[in-house]
This record gives structure tokens, sequence and C-alpha cells, in this order.
């Protein structure tokens, strides 16, 4: 009798301590959040690291309870405007992407990529992290999207395979590839050339077979994206600055507590200096590896991008409607 119950008791305690390890292992399992972040370039490209490093504050931050998996390369969604559409849809968590494929969803978000709007990449940076790009980053909301932070992409160039360009008139009648947005579309027209929107995946072929005769880019992606292999006439003619943003789903972030969202903007803000450290490191070693690379590399003289900034200053026309914004950008100092 007393063996029975001893026994009976034995039973009974290990049912309730494997009710805790088994309790615990479900509260803790559950509570471990795990989340997808798509980018488009390989690992080591300055805004892949930059996507690191806010996955590795949001995990230190969260003490491993947030872990976020970043998927580089392009491997995770396709091309930039299908992983807009996943991350809209819920499908995917995070993405960092160009602003370029959201500016459809938010006009007033085109101020920010309006060619020659900035001095220089200080003046950028003062726009964008003050309260005027602060501002603009909740409008991706209209989106259905969460903005959490830019990351520096520096100044686009021109690049083709026939003929070094040296003035605007050099560019008429170009073909030239650019992101999916009127924006683009408009910028290249206004200088004369040919627009051809195209994903960023089928540039290279495109160039190689001569459906397209150049395209526009930063240092590090004509390097990255091997172009200049096939492209080797780069014009330093800086005629836009498209920042890049970090995004998060709408959809999703209503599954998570408020405190954790918190943590995650705070994360992506804090994540930004380091980003933009390495990409001025990438800006200075890629323009030396296309030099190295052999490429004919135009730096045009201030005359000449003088002739640039009025050939594209029909396009603030159509950005009349915010036109008090633009002076305000072109006011910060
Ligand atoms: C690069 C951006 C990338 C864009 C690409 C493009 O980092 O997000 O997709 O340009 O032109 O600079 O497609």
């Amino acid at each position: 009798m007393k063996k029975n119950l001893v026994t009976l008791l034995a039973v009974a305690f290990s049912a309730v301590m494997l009710n805790v390890v088994f309790n615990v292992g479900i509260v803790s399992a559950a509570d471990t959040i795990e989340l997808k972040l798509s980018e488009i370039h390989p690992q080591g490209y300055p805004t892949e690291l930059g996507d690191e490093e806010f996955a590795r504050l949001v995990k230190e931050r969260s003490q491993g309870r947030i872990n976020i998996t970043v998927f580089p390369g392009g491997q995770l969604g396709g091309d930039e405007k299908a992983v807009v559409e996943q991350v809209q849809m819920g499908a995917i968590d995070f993405a960092r992407i160009s602003l370029a494929p959201v500016l459809q969803f938010a006009k007033e978000l085109s101020v920010l990529s309006l060619p020659y709007i900035y001095r220089d990449s200080a003046h950028m940076w003062k726009v964008l992290s003050g309260p005027i790009g602060q501002d603009l980053l909740k409008s991706v909301d209209k989106a259905n999207l969460v903005g959490l932070a830019y990351y520096d992409a520096g100044a686009r160039s021109f690049y083709n395979s026939k003929k070094d360009i040296k003035t605007v008139a050099d560019l008429k009648g170009m073909k030239i590839r650019v992101q999916e947005a009127k924006l683009m579309m408009d910028l290249v027209r206004a200088l004369g050339a040919s627009p051809t929107p195209m994903a960023t995946g089928d540039v290279y072929s495109a160039l190689q077979t001569n459906v397209i005769d150049g395209a526009e880019n930063n240092w590090p992606s004509y390097i990255s994206f091997s172009h200049y292999q096939v492209a080797k006439f780069y014009t330093v003619d800086k005629h836009t600055c498209i920042p890049e943003i970090l995004v998060g789903s709408k959809k999703n972030f209503s599954n998570l507590s408020k405190a954790d969202l918190d943590l995650i903007s705070k994360a992506a803000k804090d994540a930004v200096e380091f980003q933009k450290k390495k990409w001025a490191e990438s800006e200075k070693v890629n323009e030396e590896k296309a030099k190295a690379a052999g490429c004919k590399i135009t730096y045009l003289d201030a005359k000449t991008i003088a002739e640039f900034q009025k050939a594209v200053q029909p396009i603030y026309a159509d950005y009349k409607d915010y036109a008090d914004l633009i002076k305000k950008i072109q006011d910060v100092k």
C-alpha cells in the first residue's frame, strides 16, 4: 500500500515535472519570433551589411527572442517589385529596397529623389534624418508598408556600352534602362534619351545583347551586378540620389506587441550609421575597381553638370503640388 502510494506520488510528480518542462518548452517556443528579410544584393554589399547589423541589434536587444534571418541575393521573393507585393501581403516580413519601386504608392516620396535636389551627401542625410525625411518615411504606410529607415545608396550616374558621354547631347536617342518608376522615365526623357524600365536582374543580359545601350546606377551596383564588364563607359554625372529604404510588413506587424515594434524600429534607425560607413567605404573601393578594370570614366566639370541640371528642370513642374516641400528641402543647411 505504502509502496503503491510512493509509486503513485512518483508518477504524479514526474507528470507534473514533465508538464512543467513541456509547458516551459511551449512557452519559449511560442515566445521566439522568427522573421525574414529580403535583400536583392549579395552578402557583403553595403545594404546587406546594414540588414545584418539591424538583425544583430534586434536579436541582442530582445535577448535572442526576435530572430531576423537576412536572405541576400534576391533568393527570397525575386525582383524588387515582386518583393514589395509579398511584403504587402505578409509573405515576407522585411525588405531592403530602393525607394524607386514604392514611389508609385506615395507621390510625395518622389521629392526625395528629384534630380540634383541635394547639394551633396551631407545635405541629403540632413534631410533624410531630419523632420522632412522622417515624416515622408511614414508615407509608405499608404502602400501597406512600415517605413523603418533609409540607407545610403549614394548618387546614380549613367553608363553604357557605346560611347563616352561628355555632354547632355551625347545621351540623345540612347536606350537607357531605368528602375520601374515614372520619375526615372521622365528623368531620362528630359535628357533626350529613351527610357526602358526593367527589373534589376535583367539588366546585365540586356546590356550584353544590346537590347539597351546603357543603364544608370551607383559605383557599388555597377560593379556588383557586373555591368562594368558589358558597359565600360561610366560618366560621373550624379543625376539623382535614390535612397534605399528598409520596410516592414504592416500586415505582419499587427501580430507584434508595441514594445517589440518599438525595439525593431529603434534597431533599424540605430543600424543606419553603420550602413552609411560601409557605404562610403564601398563607393571608394568600387570606383577604384572600375578604374582597375579599364573602364572609361568621365568626370564632368561644373559647367557640364549645370547643363544636366538645366535639362532636368521641367520635371520639377510635375511636382508643383509639393513646391513648398521642395523649397524646404533645398533650404536645409
Ligand atoms: C541599386 C539598388 C537596388 C535597385 C537597383 C536597380 O540598391 O535596390 O534595385 O539599384 O537599379 O542601387 O534596380
